[in-house]
């Protein structure tokens, strides 16, 4: 990706060589050891740099075969054929949420990887999430929710996560189950959000994190939403990229439920 981005694989190696003398100066050296292990595994690994980067998911639902056709509409910038595909489904009788996971999610995960290899432009990328949100909400106004029930949910990104059409999938999926579904979307302040989980009283919380970097932020909210709610706390469920990556991480930041994907979130509110 940096190479893609006219970063030279030698400056990588020489940032990794300064790392591994800093490492072997100011460490102990059975400390130094397996931390410059590491470093030292990276250097040689430039040297076999694979042509393609891994994706960064491991589990993708089953595509639509109408996916590829909604890429490329997304990428020629051309709402208006984004949202003959995703009408023409849903005239077909594929509901909401299965349109969101088997048409759009797909395409969001091939413009991830376009952009990672350089293929896109920024612009581009920000573009297809924009034409994204424009379908999911024209599409969410059109559809008919089941009648509005007693159960109540709040959906949000943890704070520092800007990755909000996931959740806003399963936010959507609750709505149309006919629970109360408050949606928060991106980045939303920690104290901010554990107040509101606070004063809502809640039969469900769901929370999203993208990257590895966030999970510090969703610990807190449980940890804090538990301290102040004990045993009134709802259940929490949790999900997004990087639980989706690594095996059991829900259960190590103390959610109730990790779901992989907005269909199987949306068993829980039927
Ligand atoms: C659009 C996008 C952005 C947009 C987001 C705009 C928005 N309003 O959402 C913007 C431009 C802000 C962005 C920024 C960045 N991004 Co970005 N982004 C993407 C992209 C292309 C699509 C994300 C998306 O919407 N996917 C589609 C949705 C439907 O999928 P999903 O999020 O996985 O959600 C499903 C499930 O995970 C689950 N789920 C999600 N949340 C929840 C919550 C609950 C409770 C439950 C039950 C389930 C659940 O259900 C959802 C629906 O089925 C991805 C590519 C990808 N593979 O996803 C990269 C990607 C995630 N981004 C990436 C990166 C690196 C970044 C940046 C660091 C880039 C930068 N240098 O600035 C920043 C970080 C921002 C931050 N602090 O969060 C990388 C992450 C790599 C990694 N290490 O994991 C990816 C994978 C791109 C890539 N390389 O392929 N990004």
């Amino acid at each position: 990706m940096l190479k893609n981005r006219g970063v030279s694989v030698e400056s990588v190696r020489e940032s990794f060589w300064l790392l591994d003398r800093l490492i072997a100066a100011r460490l102990r050296g059975d400390q130094a050891a397996p931390a410059r292990a590491v470093v030292q595994a990276g250097i040689a690994a430039l040297d076999a740099v694979p042509p393609l980067l891994p994706a960064f998911y491991r589990k993708l639902p089953p595509s639509a075969p109408e996916s590829p056709a909604f890429t490329e509409a997304l990428l020629a910038g051309n709402r208006r054929a984004a949202l003959g595909i995703v009408n023409a489904k849903l005239a077909a009788g594929m509901d909401l949420i299965e349109v969101d996971v088997a048409v759009i999610q797909p395409a969001l995960y091939e413009v991830g990887q376009l952009w990672q290899h350089n293929r896109i432009s920024v612009a581009q990328e920000h573009l297809a999430t924009a034409i994204c949100q424009t379908v999911q909400a024209g599409a969410l106004l059109r559809a008919e929710p089941a009648a509005l029930g007693e159960r109540r949910a709040l959906f949000a990104c943890v704070q520092g996560n800007f990755h909000s059409l996931g959740v806003r999938m399963v936010a959507d999926a609750f709505e149309l189950a006919g629970w109360h579904s408050a949606y928060l979307g991106a980045d939303v302040p920690t104290v901010a959000l554990i107040e509101q989980i606070v004063a809502d009283r809640l039969d469900v919380v769901g929370l999203s994190v993208a990257l590895p970097h966030h999970i510090d932020a969703i610990r807190e909210v449980i940890d804090r939403c538990r301290m102040a709610l004990g045993a009134q706390c709802p259940l929490i469920m949790v999900g997004g990229l990087v639980m989706n990556s690594v095996d059991d991480l829900w259960r190590q930041v103390g959610a109730d439920q990790w779901r992989p994907d907005a269909l199987a979130a949306r068993r829980e509110a039927l």
